[in-house]
């Protein structure tokens, strides 16, 4: 892993410079023309003479790269490149640069903001230091992994927090009183009366997945409807959650996940909690799961599956259910 990190910095620290001559070159050509330019991908004579001896003998145009939308990206690019297109500048028409002038001089980029990472000013600090730390998107140009990349940015900056802070009262006072939320609200009561305290919640998010947009709806959405309700920091390890959960002495983790990482995440967090000794602690999973999955997430252990569009009193309920179902056959074991 530290080496995949090492490379992944050194390969992107070696492209920097003809990444950022040229990229502005190649977003223009690529964006502006991009049907009529797919076949014709033509190296600097000169450069693949050169990359060849470097390369041993191997194809300097197997470094060409096919994005997923069907572009090409060459390796290197030259003034040949740009020839008879106009010299564009942001501002102008047809804004292949930017529809303002200054707009990427001193606010580079805002998409953190609009993922809801952080401000402006906290987004374009990051990205400022990220460019100066010569790690950055020219790495994806490189075809490193998000996992090479990101392991290779929180040597240097260290790891995002996210707020796991969860907003009482939201979720109900948007629902309102319906009949839902009282059938799922007389569930917990009885739930209390019966067993001496609130069902109990841990939301989890593993791996490298930061949507946790769900998790803080769901967390919400429970603690409303009178759960205890953990909320767990992003990017855990399937042991740190199982950890969580048996400290806490939850009933039940609710892992959200959004990242494709349900197959390998959710079997090793099942595996942890059986090594804490606490297999009675059960599973359940929400999120973006292709539905082809879901049977071998049962089969390893997960006991409720909610996808997008997810009412939560209903899940709460079924939640309960599988809470009281398992804590019965825990007794009749004894
Ligand atoms: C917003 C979003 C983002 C934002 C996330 C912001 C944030 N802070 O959360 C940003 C822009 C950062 C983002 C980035 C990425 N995203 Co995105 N993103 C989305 C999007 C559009 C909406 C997700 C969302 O917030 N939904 C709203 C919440 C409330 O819904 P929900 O999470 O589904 O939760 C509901 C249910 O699923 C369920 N539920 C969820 N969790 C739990 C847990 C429990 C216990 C229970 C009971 C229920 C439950 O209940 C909830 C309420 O109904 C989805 C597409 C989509 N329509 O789902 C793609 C999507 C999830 N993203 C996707 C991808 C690929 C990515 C990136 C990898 C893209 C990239 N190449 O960089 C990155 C990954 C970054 C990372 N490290 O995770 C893919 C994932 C594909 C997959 N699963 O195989 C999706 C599905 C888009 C797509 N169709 O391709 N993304």
């Amino acid at each position: 892993m530290l080496s995949a990190q090492r490379a992944c910095a050194a390969l992107a620290a070696r492209r920097l410079a003809v990444a950022c001559v040229s990229s502005a070159q190649a977003h223009r050509l690529h964006i502006h023309t991009s049907v009529s330019c797919q076949d014709e991908v033509k190296l600097n004579a000169e450069w693949a003479g050169l990359a060849k001896k470097q390369l041993k003998g191997k194809n300097p145009e197997d470094l060409i790269w096919r994005t997923p939308e069907g572009l090409n990206i060459k390796p290197v690019y030259t003034q040949a490149d740009s020839e008879g297109r106009a010299d564009e500048l942001p501002g102008v028409f047809p804004y292949t640069r930017g529809p303002y002038p200054t707009m990427y001089t001193y606010r580079p980029w805002t998409i953190r903001q609009y993922a809801g990472f952080s401000t402006v000013e906290e987004s374009n600090k990051f990205y400022k230091d990220n460019i100066k730390g010569k790690l950055s998107m020219w790495s994806f140009l490189r075809r490193c992994s998000v996992g090479e990349i990101t392991g290779a940015m929180k040597k240097v900056f260290g790891e995002h927090k996210a707020s796991t802070r969860m907003v009482s009262g939201a979720y109900r006072s948007e629902f309102g009183e319906h009949e839902e939320i009282a059938l799922a609200n007389n569930r917990v009561t009885e739930f209390k009366r019966h067993e001496g305290r609130n069902p109990r919640l841990l939301v989890a998010k593993m791996g490298q997945d930061g949507h946790d947009r769900g998790a803080k709806v769901i967390a919400t959405g429970f603690a409303d409807l009178g759960f205890d309700v953990d909320i767990g920091p992003l990017f855990q390890t399937p042991r740190e959650v199982a950890q969580q959960a048996v400290d806490a002495d939850v009933h039940c983790v609710g892992v959200s996940t959004l990242a494709a990482g349900h197959k390998t995440l959710v079997p090793e967090l099942i595996k942890e909690l059986r090594k804490l000794d606490r297999p009675d602690i059960l599973v359940i999973c929400g999120g973006v799961i292709p539905p082809q999955d879901y049977e071998f997430l049962y089969q390893s252990g997960v006991c409720a599956i909610f996808g997008p569009g997810t009412r939560i009193p209903q899940a709460a309920v079924e939640v309960i259910d599988n809470i009281e179902k398992s804590l019965e056959k825990i007794r009749q074991a004894m």
